[in-house]
């Protein structure tokens, strides 16, 4: 029974690992590039399509909290542009959309029901403090070291599944390297 567990385990972390690395595309990025995306952490880049995901991540909430924020950043690789229209997540009732905003000295939020487009070349940072996915009436709370799916929607991409993983309550990012 324990060796059969461990085998699971071994087979789970390479798959883990096979998947990312099927879906990396570096070819056409500088050395520089390269560089930053290793400082900043940003290995776990995915790419579905023309969209390329990179440092998606929640946090670990609280036992009783009743939302979760979830963070990504987002990269338009098309030629035309895209918008992102909403999501959805079985950890959670409801995925929308919000953005934080100083309204003089009180920092608001605020939900962009019509989602946020993503220019043609262009990348969305969904990040702490600015615009985020937020996760409403979560069923149990985050907890760190786990992976909670998200099924986002884009208007032209349609429908495309990454997934947040759960770092410390506070993290400000992925938190590679830190
Ligand atoms: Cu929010």
């Amino acid at each position: 029974m324990k060796s059969t567990l461990k085998f699971a385990a071994i087979a789970l972390l390479a798959a883990s690992f096979s998947v990312p690395a099927l879906a990396h595309d570096h070819s056409a990025m500088s050395k520089g590039d390269m560089a930053k995306m290793k400082k900043d952490g940003a290995q776990d880049a995915v790419k579905v399509g023309n969209l390329v995901f990179t440092d998606a991540f929640t946090r670990a909430t609280l036992p009783g909290a009743k939302v979760g924020g979830g963070y990504i950043s987002i990269t338009n690789e098309a030629k035309e542009a895209d918008r992102l229209l909403g999501g959805s997540s079985p950890a959670a009732a409801r995925v929308e959309i919000h953005e934080m905003k100083m309204d003089g000295e009180v920092m608001k939020m605020r939900q962009l029901a019509d989602g946020v487009e993503i220019p043609a070349g262009g990348t969305i940072e969904l990040e702490p403090g600015g615009m985020h996915l937020m996760l409403l009436e979560i069923k149990q709370p985050l907890k760190q070291g786990e992976t909670v799916p998200v099924t986002l929607e884009f208007q032209k991409a349609g429908k495309v599944q990454v997934n947040l993983k759960v770092e410390a309550a506070g993290a400000t990012s992925t938190g590679h390297g830190q």
